[in-house]
């Protein structure tokens, strides 16, 4: 997977993506993550990249030209198009299915916006799709890119180690993840649950199972409403 990010800050990109597991994706080929600075192709003496807004108003729009060039530089030399994803609170809220859908996709850019975004222009006309991280207002786009980025990464097949394993964790099948110990099994007077220490795995899946359902509902009813239970999933709820 390609990630190509248009943005006026590139160097805050590095430390963040160079760093763990991400860095690892990188080092190993799984993922490259190229961020472009827009600013380089401004053809305004001052390399401005924002301009008033027409109409009036507050606050200053990206101009088109940086950001159409900008995506040139990418796409010139490419047969296919790559997906386009603007960061904006306009857009579909971010969720761990969307993140599945795009992780099999091969090149993404991603458009960071500052101020009060973008010319219209560009996302009729560059935009395949705007995503939201969530309902609150940034400063700029590059969080949401970089949160993109990380989570798309760790669904794409060899990013993620046999230890920091993909499957059976929170959002899989809908459900929160169970409570996870480790040593001490006594810590100051606060023990592990003893069935974790019993080494019966069958027990410990059962109770796996049932601490998943019974803090999904107590933390993220939203989540909750929409499962499908099992019989044997009801049953596990109605214990104690
Ligand atoms: N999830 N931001 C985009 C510029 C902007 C302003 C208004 C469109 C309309 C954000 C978010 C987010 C800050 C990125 C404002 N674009 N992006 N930027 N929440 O808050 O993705």
């Amino acid at each position: 997977m390609r990630f190509d990010v248009l943005t006026i800050f590139p160097e805050i990109f590095d430390v963040v993506l160079g760093s763990s597991i991400i860095g690892r994706a990188q080092q190993s080929g799984l993922i490259t993550v190229n961020a472009i600075n827009i600013r380089d192709f401004s053809k305004d003496k001052h390399k401005k990249t924002d301009d008033y807004p027409f109409g009036g108003g507050t606050g200053m729009v990206m101009m088109p030209q940086p950001i159409f060039d900008a995506y040139k530089s990418i796409t010139e030399n490419l047969d296919y198009k790559p997906y386009f994803i603007y960061m904006s609170p306009q857009g579909t809220k971010l969720d761990q299915k969307h993140v599945e859908r795009l992780s099999k996709l091969e090149h993404i850019i991603i458009l960071c916006g500052h101020y009060e975004g973008v010319d219209e222009r560009v996302i009729e006309n560059l935009v395949d799709e705007e995503i939201s991280i969530g309902d609150y207002v940034l400063t700029g786009g590059e969080l949401p890119a970089m949160v993109l980025i990380d989570a798309v990464s760790r669904a794409i097949p060899g990013v993620l180690s046999n230890e920091d394993s993909y499957s059976d964790e929170t959002f899989k099948d809908g459900l929160l993840e169970y409570p996870q110990y480790t040593r001490p099994a006594d810590y100051m007077g606060l023990k592990v649950p003893d069935v974790l220490l019993s080494g019966h795995h069958a027990n410990i899946n059962r109770w796996r199972r049932q601490q998943s359902l019974k803090r999904t509902r107590q933390k993220r009813p939203d989540l909750f409403e929409k499962l499908e239970l099992s019989e044997e999933d009801m049953k596990l709820l109605e214990e104690e």
